[in-house]
């Protein structure tokens, strides 16, 4: 037998595939940290710092806005950051892979570590596809009161 190879992040009509849509997404949320259903400048920078180790330049910006769907904002949407890696991937899938492991995921889109653990918000109505368990603080404090 060969190596395991990779999954595929793009199915045969060179669209994303739904495990590289859920990662990316999964990103997508971390940065949502107002949970509107889009990355408003100080959240893209974070996002860019995180993924390029600089915010996006003027240009970028105005290819963001320009080509993707924004909100009435123009702040990039879940959608229109998924065009982004749909613009992207076919051309270099190398660089999102580049991006997917930079924010913790493997070779086999399994998150493996995560940048921002600390970031976790207690916003009980963040619905995503994301049903993350939060670890229930149910401390007995008076363990031993025997
Ligand atoms: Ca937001």
């Amino acid at each position: 037998m060969p190596l395991v190879v990779p999954p595929n992040l793009l199915d045969e009509d060179d669209g994303l595939t739904i495990e590289a849509e859920d990662a990316l997404l999964e990103i997508f949320d971390r940065y949502d940290l107002d949970k509107d259903g889009a990355l408003k400048d100080e959240e893209l920078d974070a996002f860019a710092m995180d993924t390029n180790g600089d915010v996006f330049d003027e240009d970028t910006r105005t290819e963001i806005t320009g080509f993707l769907d924004v909100n009435e904002k123009g702040h990039l949407t879940r959608k229109g950051f998924l065009q982004m890696y749909n613009l992207q991937t076919p051309n270099d899938p190398e660089e999102t892979w580049k991006d997917l492991q930079k924010h913790g995921y493997d070779a086999n889109l399994k998150l493996v570590a995560s940048r921002r653990e600390d970031t976790v918000e207690k916003d009980s109505n963040a619905s995503t596809n994301n049903a993350s368990k939060e670890p229930q603080a149910t401390k007995k404090d008076d363990a031993n009161s025997a």
